[in-house]
């Protein structure tokens, strides 16, 4: 078991969330991997009692088996999972979640760029291929991209999103937790795709406003004040 929990530790794994979309999806995996493994137990059991009893079932109790087994068991299961996923949805979009910072970011082959805007919408600081959040702040990211699609992803945080080029798409994250941590490009986009990663640093927030300050875009403050 011990085993088993530090497999599911790391800087880019899904099961180790450190903010509240990210526990919406682990949450959604292990509930779909105890679905799975009670049903495989359940498939092994009456495969091993058919086994033993080669006397044939009656077939109307056969056609009810038939039912519960192949109709009723899965439709209930798969709409129980539909309701946790469109519940859980808010929370793993952050659609409504109110956002305390937006960081612009723009994928292209093969790197990532991070604009950090205030409240003007204005960039106030720029990093690459490193990414720093202030700890328990929501972060607006208003991905893009230059060339090709790419797929923004930081498994401790959340789920995926594209970054398609003319197109903005928005996902609002946070991070409870503090590192290590690490994203990854998950669209594959050409011969580097696998080194189009970063690494994440969440920060408390004076710290925050530091780490911006030493990587202030020209005639600008820092957005940490
Ligand atoms: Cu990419």
């Amino acid at each position: 078991m011990a085993a088993l929990a530090t497999a599911c530790a790391g800087p880019q794994s899904a099961l180790d969330p450190a903010g509240p979309a990210a526990g919406a999806i682990a949450t959604g995996w292990w509930l779909m991997a105890a679905g799975a493994l009670v049903a495989w137990a359940l498939v092994l059991a009456l495969a091993a009692l058919a086994m033993r009893r080669r006397s044939h079932l009656a077939p109307a109790s056969a056609g009810r088996m038939i039912l519960a087994g192949g109709i009723v068991l899965p439709t209930t299961l798969l709409a129980a999972l539909l309701v946790y996923g469109t519940v859980a949805s808010d929370r793993i979009t952050g659609a409504r979640a109110q956002a305390d910072l937006a960081v612009q970011v723009t994928a292209r082959r093969w790197s990532w760029e991070f604009e950090y805007l205030d409240a003007d919408g204005a960039v106030v600081a720029l990093s690459i291929d490193e990414l720093a959040l202030p700890r328990g702040r929501m972060v607006e990211f208003r991905v893009d991209s230059e060339d090709v699609i790419h797929s923004f992803w930081i498994p401790r945080l959340g789920g995926k999103i594209d970054a398609i080029p003319g197109r903005r798409n928005v996902l609002r994250l946070r991070a409870d937790a503090a590192g290590p941590m690490r994203g990854q490009c998950a669209e594959f986009c050409g011969l580097e795709h696998a080194h189009m990663a970063f690494d994440v640093a969440v920060l408390e927030p004076d710290e925050f406003a530091r780490w911006l300050d030493e990587r202030a875009v020209a005639g600008t403050g820092g957005v940490g004040r």
